[in-house]
């Protein structure tokens, strides 16, 4: 599956961390964001697993038509009741765990659940002065936001390796988003579809993500804050 079947770019993903809310809230979250205009929900968190994951993707699927895709951070973040996964890499991951470790341990359920992987390059961009949780949990090799190149090098391996798109991720609740500077870089060299989240809590810092060349911007913590804003974020995706 190609992620831009889901839509004609920009597009935006709202995304819902099982662990954030109970079931009911989270499918009042995506309802919210089917209304507004958001392409797609990513259901995952770096602590989400197991039957939280299942109850709150079963919850979401109930209240909202919009495609449902899983987000993990590892294997047990994997429930049959979605429709697409993002099969990825931490491309800047020091832990063979999330290089490759959790993913053996998900394909062969993956193989019969009837969920459609989407392979990703995934890539952990260090805007903020204390690292955040993604960067914690999956063990990065850190990529300051001066760093363009090294960016750049790991986005080009994710072509490279074959991936079926590449994110450049600032992380949940990042006080800044990835620089615009690298997503440009990262656009114009690497002939994938760009995914960018991480840090985007108003209409400006949106507008720039786009400009500088993301084709999908994914927004989580907003949702959870405010969903008026989230509307506002959609809303300037898609003029
Ligand atoms: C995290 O990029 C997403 O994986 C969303 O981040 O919660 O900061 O919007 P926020």
């Amino acid at each position: 599956m190609n992620l831009l079947d889901l839509g004609k770019p920009p597009l935006h993903f709202t995304l819902i961390d099982p662990d954030k809310q109970d079931e009911g809230e989270a499918a009042v979250i995506a309802g919210g964001a089917q209304d507004f205009g958001s392409d797609a929900i990513m259901v995952g968190g770096s602590t989400a697993h197991g039957q939280t994951v299942s109850d709150t993707v079963f919850r979401i699927k109930r209240e909202c038509s919009l495609p449902v895709i899983l987000f993990p951070s590892g294997a047990s973040g994997v429930c049959t009741q979605a429709d697409y996964l993002f099969f990825m890499m931490l491309m800047n991951s020091q832990s063979p765990r999330f290089l490759v470790g959790e993913q053996v341990k998900a394909a062969p359920f993956l193989r019969d659940s009837g969920v459609e992987p989407i392979s990703m390059g995934y890539i952990v961009v260090s805007t903020s002065e204390n690292p955040t949780k993604v960067e914690q949990v999956g063990r990065v090799d850190r990529i300051l936001p001066g760093e363009v190149d090294k960016a750049l090098a790991y986005a080009l391996c994710a072509q490279y390796f074959g991936l079926s798109c590449v994110y450049l991720e600032a992380g949940s609740g990042a006080s800044r988003p990835v620089p615009y500077e690298m997503i440009k870089a990262v656009k114009t060299q690497v002939n994938l579809p760009l995914i960018v989240g991480g840090g985007v809590r108003d209409v400006s810092s949106a507008r720039g993500v786009l400009e500088a060349g993301a084709d999908v911007l994914v927004t989580g913590t907003i949702a959870e804050e405010n969903l008026g804003r989230l509307s506002e974020i959609v809303s300037a995706v898609k003029r």
